[in-house]
């Protein structure tokens, strides 16, 4: 529809009228022809030309009845000429505001009618994903340790040499750095104990005990934690090696805490993993942490223990290392090594992982096809 009204340019011609009734009747023709412009301005386009063309202050129909009709006419019909004028006006106005209104009303119920939700159409599907069968490993492990008391805690990736090497017993030069020294940041600012700023490296850490330290540094025993996470160490990567593996360790301190405790512990725990029937053994080790220190065995998954590739024929299987915590440790914490005891264990995620479900490659883990991972599904 066009949008301007049939009026819009219109020059007013004189009023002739000569009495009252003639003037009422000229006003009455001009608000009727307006009414009918007004009936059809239906958005808002059409509501602006209607407005200039009655209101607009230069040729507007209203300023031009002031002009044409009202200004020259004899001063007995001038009375009548300005009240119906006046009439005229609050009429148009009063009208092209309740249009507008109307219009506003009308644009916006369209507006929700289009965008209104259709609820009959079906939702969208999300394929479900599944938990990483690393992931599964770590929970089922937390969960093994929560029952016996043990909290998990977890903390930076990012450590000093002092927390990951020196507190543990292991001296700059000491050749356990030898596998692990690895992985300087180039930021070389840290804190020292009084949290002063000096020089040292940061590195990315080999295994979670720093975390350890940190938490025997802030609580005296008893001490029950297990500390999940990410370690990282200078290596190629091929299908038994990573420069990045996942570590849950083990750390109980207390007054009276035997090597019975301790094996008590691997026993519980590689039962409620492997299965019921699974037999561990220790072997003697070395860790400069740990003293004695071992390594626990367990009867191989694959073979029952009768001998098999995967054992090399031995019936055996390695799973992780352990021992009673090395006195030394305690001195860094300021724990009272005549009053304190207790037990540290170190479990390699993806090796237990591999064990549980015949994982023959490492990088399986990390390449995220879904071919391999829809299978722990
Ligand atoms: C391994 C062996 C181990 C520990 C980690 C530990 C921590 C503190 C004190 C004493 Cl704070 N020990 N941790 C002890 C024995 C073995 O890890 O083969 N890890 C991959």
């Amino acid at each position: 529809m066009d949008a301007n009204p049939i009026s819009a340019g219109k020059i007013l011609p004189p009023i002739d009228a000569a009495t009252p009734e003639q003037v009422a009747a000229r006003f009455a023709e001009l608000r009727a022809q307006f009414d009918g412009e007004a009936a059809g301005a239906s958005n808002e386009n059409g509501w602006k030309a209607l407005r200039d063309t009655w209101l607009g202050r230069k040729s507007g129909l209203i300023t031009q009845v002031t002009d044409i009709w009202l200004k020259p006419s004899k001063t007995e019909l001038k009375r009548a000429v300005g009240q119906a004028l006046n009439e005229l006006k609050a009429h148009v106005e009063a009208a092209l505001q309740s249009r507008r209104v109307a219009i506003e009303a009308a644009a916006e119920s369209a507006a929700s009618a289009r965008e209104r939700e259709d609820l009959s159409l079906p939702g969208v599907m999300r394929a479900l994903g599944s938990r990483h069968p690393l992931r599964q490993t770590f929970e089922e492990i937390e969960k093994i340790f929560l029952s016996l008391g043990y909290s998990v805690v977890s903390g930076p990736e990012m450590e000093t040499p002092y927390y990951n090497f020196e507190a543990l017993n292991i001296p700059e030069h000491h050749p356990a750095r030898d596998n692990m020294d690895t992985f300087y940041m180039a930021a070389p600012f840290t804190e020292n104990a009084q949290g002063k700023p000096v020089v040292a490296p940061l590195l990315l850490r080999t295994h979670t005990s720093p975390m350890q330290i940190r938490t025997m540094e802030k609580q005296p025993p008893p001490v029950r934690i297990i500390v999940p996470g990410k370690v990282y160490r200078r290596d190629n990567p091929d299908a038994t090696h990573g420069f990045m593996f996942h570590q849950i360790e083990g750390l109980a301190v207390d007054t009276d805490i035997t090597f019975c405790d301790f094996k008590g512990t691997v026993e519980y725990f590689v039962r409620e993993f492997l299965g019921p029937n699974i037999k561990t053994r220790l072997r003697p080790s070395y860790f400069p942490f740990t003293e004695p220190s071992v390594e626990v065995d367990a009867t191989c998954v694959f073979c029952g223990g009768k001998g098999c590739n995967v054992c090399k024929h031995s019936g055996w299987i390695e799973l992780f290392g352990a021992g009673m915590v090395d006195p030394a440790v305690y001195g860094f914490v300021n724990y009272d090594a005549k009053k304190f005891s207790g037990f540290a264990f170190g479990l390699g995620v993806e090796r237990l992982t591999q064990l549980k479900y015949n994982i023959n490659d490492l990088q399986l883990y990390f390449q995220n096809d879904v071919r391999f991972l829809r299978q722990f599904a």
